[in-house]
C-alpha cells in the first residue's frame, strides 16, 4: 500500500512526496480536502465526493486544474496504481507554494494537489457491536459566519480542539454544539439520534458538514421507510434519545450508548441502528464506481 502518491501531474514514490515548507496549506491551513473510501474494488460515492471538493474550493477561490470529470479518473488510477481495492483515499488540494504572507495572490505556481491511497485505521468491531461512549464538548463548532463546516477546508483546528477534550475524556468521540447551543456534529462524524421511532439529524444550516455518509443514511431511511426528519435538537434530546450513532467515511455508521455519562436506550446498539447498519453495509459492496472497469486516466 501506499506506493505511489499522486502529486500535482504525477506519480511517485512516498519518499518522494514531498511539499514545499513555504505552500500555504502548511503555513496557513490555506485549502481543502477529501476523504473517500473503496470497498470491494469500488469506489463509494465518487462522484458526491468530487462535488464536494469542488464546492469547497470554489468557495476558497482554489482553482483546481482539473475537471470534475478528470480529477474522478486521477482517483481511480491513485487506487489502481497502488492496486487498492478496499481502503481510503485522501484528496488534497492546497494554494501550493507563496511567501509568509497570508495573501493567496502571492501562491503563483498555483494549487498543490495530492493523492494518497492508504489502509484504513477502523474502531475496533467491539465498538460496533457495544457502542461508543462519547462526550458532548465545552468547544462549540466554527460559526458558519466565521467558517462554514460545509467547506471541508485544512484547517481543522476547531475539531482538533473538542478532540482533545474527547482524549482527556477517555471515550471515542465528541459531540460539538453550535453557537446556539444545538447539536451540530461530532469532530469527524455527523450525529443521528432515534425517538419514538423517528429518525432525527440536525439540518445542514446547523452548521455542519452536509456527509456522504449522512446522505446516504437519509436515502437508506427513505427506502426502509423509517420515519425521518432533519431538525435541530439539544443536548437534553440527546441524552433521552433511544438510539443514536454517528455516521462519517471512516466510521460508517457507529452506534453511541452513552453520552456525558447518561445511558442511552437500554446502553446497547438500538434495532434502528443496527437495521441501517447491515443496509449500509449491503449499499456499500454493491454500488460505487468500479476502480478497474473505469476509463483510464486523462494525460
Ligand atoms: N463532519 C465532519 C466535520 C467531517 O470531517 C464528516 C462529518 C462525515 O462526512 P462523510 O462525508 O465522510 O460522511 C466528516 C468527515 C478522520 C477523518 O480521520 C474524518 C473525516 C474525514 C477525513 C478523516 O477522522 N470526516
Amino acid at each position: 500500500m501506499n506506493r505511489f502518491i499522486f502529486l500535482n501531474g504525477r506519480f511517485v514514490p512516498p519518499e518522494e512526496a514531498k511539499v514545499s515548507v513555504f505552500d500555504h496549506g502548511f503555513l496557513y491551513g490555506d485549502g481543502c480536502f477529501e476523504g473517500i473510501r473503496a470497498y470491494d474494488g469500488r469506489v463509494f460515492r465518487l462522484d458526491e465526493h468530487v462535488e464536494r471538493l469542488f464546492r469547497s474550493a470554489k468557495t476558497l477561490m482554489l482553482a483546481i486544474p482539473y475537471s470534475c470529470q478528470e480529477m474522478r479518473e486521477l482517483v481511480l488510477e491513485t487506487c489502481r496504481h497502488n492496486r487498492l481495492r478496499q481502503g481510503y483515499i485522501r484528496v488534497v488540494c492546497s494554494r501550493g507554494r507563496g511567501d509568509l504572507g497570508i495573501d493567496p495572490r502571492n501562491c503563483r505556481e498555483g494549487t498543490t494537489v495530492v493523492i494518497i491511497a492508504d489502509k484504513l485505521t477502523m474502531y475496533p468491531p467491539s465498538m460496533y457491536e457495544e457502542g461508543m461512549a462519547v462526550i458532548t464538548t465545552s468547544t462549540r463548532r466554527n460559526s458558519p459566519s466565521a467558517l462554514d463546516p460545509n467547506i471541508k477546508s485544512l484547517n481543522y483546528l476547531n475539531n482538533i480542539l473538542a478532540k482533545i477534550e474527547v482524549n482527556r475524556a477517555g471515550v471515542g468521540e465528541g459531540i460539538m454544539l453550535n453557537q446556539d447551543g444545538y447539536v451540530a456534529e461530532a469532530t469527524g462524524d455527523n450525529v443521528f439520534i432515534v425517538t419514538r421511532g423517528q429518525l432525527i439529524t440536525p439540518p445542514t444550516y446547523m452548521g455542519i458538514l452536509e456527509g456522504i455518509t449522512r446522505n446516504a443514511v437519509i436515502e437508506l431511511a427513505h427506502q426502509m421507510h423509517i420515519p425521518f426528519a432533519e431538525q435541530a435538537f439539544t443536548q437534553t434530546a440527546l441524552y433521552t434519545a433511544d438510539e443514536c450513532f454517528l455516521t462519517g467515511t471512516g466510521a460508517e455508521i457507529v452506534p453511541v450508548v452513552r453520552v456525558d455519562d447518561r445511558i442511552i436506550g437500554d446502553g446497547k446498539p438500538g434495532p434502528i441502528t443496527r437495521q441501517l447498519r447491515e443496509a449500509f453495509q449491503q449499499m456499500v459492496r454493491t454500488q460505487g464506481v468500479e476502480i478497474e472497469q473505469a476509463q483510464p486516466a486523462l494525460s
